[in-house]
């Protein structure tokens, strides 16, 4: 963490410090939906290449977005979290799957 500065003399102003009040970045949620036509197997390829899960992770990930509707595939800041989201949005519409990638605020 960076410490308060010591007033500054400029052009004969002393300048007063700024309070110094750093949030840590917020991290985001990388979540994938349910739909009825994405093939499982694709689900679980997604997850290893994208999200470096191996296939029981993966497959046990795939399954509960499968029962329950949607589940995380990882934390990450957002511009990693946006990068993902993007990647596999893009992967699944090449090879013509509706599956929906979203991320939210952790
Ligand atoms: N529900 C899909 C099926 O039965 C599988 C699936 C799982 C799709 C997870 C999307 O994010 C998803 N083929």
């Amino acid at each position: 963490m960076m410490s308060p500065r010591k007033p500054q003399r400029e052009g004969g102003v002393v300048l007063e410090p700024q309070k110094v009040r750093i949030k840590p970045p917020p991290l985001y949620k990388v979540m994938l939906l349910n739909d009825d036509f994405t093939p499982m197997d694709f689900v679980v390829v997604v997850l290893e290449n994208f999200f470096a899960m191996s296939r029981e992770q993966a497959t046990v990930v795939m399954l509960r977005v499968h029962r329950e509707g949607k589940g995380v595939c990882g934390i990450f800041p957002r511009d990693v979290a946006a990068t993902k989201v993007e990647q596999v949005t893009a992967f699944a519409r090449r090879h013509q799957h509706p599956l929906a990638c979203v991320m939210e605020e952790n």
